[in-house]
């Protein structure tokens, strides 16, 4: 199998009992002495990758372990499976986007494990990113049980309603989820343009006016916070995590728009440092000082900056 990328979709496992002959008998791990197990693993694979292969009904399979496996084998075996288990969640991610620290923050709310896959360059999209999010070829992108969803907001919302628990990232009244995602496509509405004029804006009049336009959002958000600890209530979730995925871009925003979160939002300031003491927040979220190095790059390559 070495090098081949092949994508387990499916796996199906049949145990068979069968009587071994008088020099083989060993006791199987969690079987009976007197009898062998015969492991088959068929895996669906790839159809690209596998032309030429049997085929069956438009599915095809390999066969990639059979006949009568002795204990250590079939312990390696558990083992492997154990382990594709846990990358049955699979983030497809770039690591300065306010967006994938979305979903970061939601599946560490959850304790969900995954695997993380780091896209390098959105200008060169990995064949992977472009068959999960063939419409918006966007990360983030959760695959689950084979199984991609696109777009953050909605990523939250399905890890919520996947790992039902104790932390339920949005409200169960429905009129109180109408109200949370309100704000949190608010948030994206005007946050994220007004983030994009600081990235790619020119100096001077252009930066004055992002800068009178964000603190007049900043406002409208510090009015629906109000002096709840978080914006849902008591308790953190949905509308944190969409706007807590821009907070550490504000560092860049501060410093190109010239205006200061802690004095201008001194609300929102406290309830982002409250929201920053949670592991599944400070963990997730990238480095301010990358993110403004990024930027500058960037805005030099438009030639908006010297
Ligand atoms: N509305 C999308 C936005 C996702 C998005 O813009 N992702 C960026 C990275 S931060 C991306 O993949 N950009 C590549 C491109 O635009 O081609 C979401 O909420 O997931």
């Amino acid at each position: 199998m070495g090098g081949v990328l092949w994508q387990l979709r499916c796996l199906s496992i049949v145990f068979y009992r069968c009587k071994l002959r008088e020099n083989g008998a060993r006791k199987m791990a969690g079987g009976d002495e007197g009898f062998s197990v015969v492991l088959e693993v068929w895996v669906v694979l790839r159809r690209e990758e596998v032309r030429g292969r049997e085929s069956g009904g438009g599915v095809v399979y390999t066969r990639v372990g059979t006949t009568k496996m002795k204990k250590r084998r079939l312990g390696l075996w558990l083992k492997s499976m154990r382990s594709m288990g846990e990358s049955e969640v699979v983030l497809l991610g770039w690591p300065l986007s306010m967006f994938g620290a979305r979903v970061k923050i939601a599946l560490a709310e959850k304790g969900v494990k995954y695997e993380y896959k780091e896209e390098v360059f959105l200008h060169n999209k990995s064949p992977l990113l472009l068959k999960c999010n063939p419409i918006h070829k966007k990360i983030p992108v959760l695959i689950h049980k084979g199984r991609s969803v696109c777009e953050s907001k909605i990523i939250v919302e399905y890890i919520d309603e996947s790992w039902k628990g104790e932390s339920p990232l949005l409200p169960s009244d429905p009129y109180l989820r109408s109200q949370a995602r309100f704000w949190a496509d608010y948030i994206d509405k005007v946050i994220y343009t007004v983030a994009m004029k600081f990235n790619s804006g020119p100096k001077g009049e252009e930066m004055e006016k992002a800068r009178h336009e964000c603190l007049g959002y900043l406002n409208v958000l510090e009015g629906e916070l109000g002096d709840k600890p978080y914006f849902l209530g008591n308790a953190f979730g949905y509308v944190d995590i969409a706007l807590m995925s821009y907070y550490n871009h504000f560092f860049t925003y501060e410093s190109l728009g010239g205006f200061s979160l802690k004095i201008d939002s001194p609300k929102l300031f406290a309830w982002a440092t409250r929201c920053m003491k949670r592991e599944s927040v400070s963990k997730s979220l990238p480095d301010p000082q990358k993110i403004y190095d990024y930027t500058i790059v960037y805005r030099k390559n438009i030639g908006v900056e010297d």
